[in-house]
């Protein structure tokens, strides 16, 4: 029987807010793949790792779950244009979506501390992008007061459609595994993602889906990390630019969940952030962008603390595709550039190079 999956809304129809006559705009989204990952379980000593695989959604990142739930109830509500502050992901997708439902987007970027991939989609997508001199936080206070005063729709994670859509990646997990793992661990910024799969969790436990919710561990950039500190970063630094955030949107509802899932939030340095995102790519076979590796940087973090049981199912949420940011793959450890040896069209040269002797 032919079947295509039908992106989030259809898929999980009946247990989403959203009505059954409202418009769907869907790119097909979701049903994204959760790959077993033994070299990083072995590392962290886990009996099971799992990457939920996030950069494969159709603009690269996770925000397409909950961007399709956004974008179709704001055209559901007859909205011209949408809005979104961004590190780069949300501008990405909201464009996309907003192309496919024929509406304007605006996005509001911070200057200069966007990757190039993501800016290159704001583009494609013909969003009206506008360089904000300030920073993420600066950016999602512009777009409040905007979405407020102007006819433009908000389609951040402070717009409870874009959390009620990435909860559905929660979903997914439970309805691959059979149950929830021990241990669900993602990167911070906003923790609009990290509070979405908390519901999500819930939600299933709530419907006797799943017999435990996993503990909800959550892990941001050293120089961008409020939940560790308890306070606003006023001046988030890190070269994970897609959490650069200092100021989460989500705060509240992200301390509800660490407390209620018996979680915790901690931070990685960008060294081990991309120490790990070389690892996975190397070791696993799984590339993500810098700030995607960050769940698994502290996850190996606080396995050396001895926080992670010998027979622990863990999965992590990689939140974008590493072409989003490929510029860190292309440096070496020492920061060096990394360019491939030139070779003369030549078998005996060639192998010479790679360092084989003739059989
Ligand atoms: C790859 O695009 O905030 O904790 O404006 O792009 O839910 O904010 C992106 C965030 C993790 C953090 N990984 O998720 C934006 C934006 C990637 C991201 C996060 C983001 P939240």
């Amino acid at each position: 029987m032919a079947h295509q999956w039908r992106g989030v809304i259809r898929e999980y129809i009946d247990r989403l807010d959203i009505s059954s006559d409202n418009p769907v705009i869907t790119l097909g989204e979701g049903g994204t793949p959760l790959v077993e990952a033994p070299a990083l379980a072995k590392l962290v000593g886990a009996e099971r790792v799992m990457l939920k695989v996030e950069g494969m959604n159709p603009t690269g990142s996770f925000k397409d779950r909950g961007m399709t739930m956004a974008v179709s109830k704001a055209v559901g509500h007859g909205a011209q244009a949408v809005i979104a502050a961004s590190t780069g992901n949300t501008s990405a997708s909201a464009a996309a979506y907003a192309a496919a439902a024929g509406i304007k987007s605006v996005v509001l970027v911070p200057e200069g501390k966007i990757s190039l991939g993501k800016l290159s989609q704001a583009v494609a997508h013909k969003a009206q992008i506008l360089q904000v001199q300030g920073n993420f936080d600066d950016c999602l206070d512009l777009a409040r007061v905007l979405s407020e005063n102007y006819p433009v729709h908000l389609v951040n994670s402070v717009n409870p459609d874009r959390i009620e859509g990435q909860k559905t990646g929660a979903f997914e997990v439970v309805d691959a595994l059979g149950y929830a793992p021990d241990f669900h661990v993602l990167p911070v910024g906003n923790a609009g993602n990290y509070s979405a799969y908390f519901k999500g969790y819930l939600e299933d436990f709530n419907e006797g889906r799943v017999k435990a919710i996993p503990k909800m561990w959550g892990f941001q950039a050293e120089g961008s990390a409020p939940f560790t500190f308890g306070n606003p970063v006023k001046n988030p630094e890190t070269i994970a630019t897609a959490i650069r955030i200092g100021n989460p949107a989500s705060y509240d509802l992200a301390l509800s969940a660490r407390e209620c899932s018996q979680g915790q939030f901690g931070f990685a340095t960008d060294a081990e952030i991309l120490w790990m995102h070389r690892f996975l790519s190397q070791e696993v076979g799984v590339f993500v962008e810098p700030s995607s590796a960050t769940g698994a940087a502290g996850l190996f973090k606080h396995s050396k603390m001895g926080e992670v049981p010998a027979g622990s199912t863990v999965v992590i949420t990689v939140t974008g595709h590493g072409l989003k940011d490929p510029m860190w793959a292309l440096k070496a450890e020492d920061g060096s550039d990394i360019e491939p040896t030139s070779v003369p069209n030549n078998a005996a040269q060639v192998a010479e190079q790679l360092g084989l002797s003739k059989n």
